[in-house]
């Protein structure tokens, strides 16, 4: 594997940082999940634009230019020789000493992974994934804000860890005022009596997923309201899933032992699939 790393591009096995990175050190940079399909980049722009703002909000200035950082991508694609790809592009605060204070790493370190990874889920999205609220709150919007996909995923893998030990295959978090969110490395939606509702996006990631399956919805002619939901809402949906770069889209059947609907992916939820699915198909920026 060619692994891009500050400018230049590397074997895997020379793809190294120093211990003193604060990405290691404190979680302290930003990532993305990008996929490719068909040997076309999906949202690229999207995507960029995301890492560039959740950088933005942590102070962090990536050393190259939006253009040289999405050329960067698609060359590591080639030197990969990949057409389907996951890619995980990664800024981090760079290296520094073991204090915390950002001032003392003078340059940020930029890596660019791209692997093949095929459907996350496996055959959960015709069975549906099982899902659990956890204990565990997701970080406060005046803490850490959700929308920063930052390095630091602890609060993420605490759900996901306490869904583990559950039985779940997915986690589902709730805020400190009780309104569900997101999954822990997804965004969630609801059907109830053909609407599609999503919480706002103030508590959870501005998914690059999560946008294409309402503008799916919204050529589909289906009603979409963002709004608190709440563990009512989640119990009595008639279908539920989870869209990610990663998961795509995600069907849940079960939820804290509910079942949702009639326990298989619903006919609404199938629809988005496959419109998600068409649409990753028809547009991307071309690799080659
Ligand atoms: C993605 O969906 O690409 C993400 O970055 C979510 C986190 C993950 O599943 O790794």
């Amino acid at each position: 594997m060619i692994i891009y790393l500050n400018g230049e591009f590397v074997p895997e096995e020379e793809a190294k940082v120093s211990v003193f990175d604060h990405g290691l050190l404190y979680g302290d940079g930003v990532f993305e999940g990008i996929r490719a399909y068909d040997g076309r980049v999906f949202r690229l722009d999207e995507h960029i634009d995301r890492l560039y703002d959740s950088a933005k909000t942590i102070d962090l200035e990536v050393p190259i230019t939006r253009e040289e950082f999405k050329e960067a991508l698609l060359e590591t694609l080639r030197r990969n020789n990949l057409k389907d790809a996951y890619i995980r592009p990664i800024v981090t605060r760079g290296k520094g000493d073991l204090g915390l204070d950002p001032r003392k790493c003078a340059t940020p370190t930029v890596i660019i992974i791209a692997t093949g990874w095929g459907a996350m889920y496996g055959d959960l999205y015709e069975k549906g994934l099982t899902a659990i609220t956890v204990s565990v709150r997701r970080n406060a919007a005046d803490a850490l804000p959700p929308n920063v996909k930052s390095l630091n995923y602890l609060n993420n893998i605490l759900a996901k860890i306490e869904a583990n030990y559950k039985g779940g295959d997915e986690a589902i978090f709730l805020d400190t005022h009780g309104n569900i969110t997101e999954g822990s490395g997804d965004n969630l939606f609801l059907v109830k009596n053909g609407v599609l509702i999503t919480p706002h996006t103030l508590n959870n990631l501005r998914g690059v997923t999560r946008h294409v399956v309402l503008e799916a919805a919204a050529s589909l002619g289906l009603t979409v309201m963002e709004r608190d939901v709440g563990y009512f809402d989640l119990y009595t949906a008639d279908e539920v899933f989870v869209t990610g770069t990663a998961a795509e889209l995600g069907p849940i059947v079960t939820i804290d032992g509910r079942t949702i609907g009639t326990g298989t992916p619903g006919p609404v939820t199938k629809q988005l699939m496959a419109g998600f699915s068409a649409i990753t198909r028809n547009e991307g920026t071309p690799i080659y």
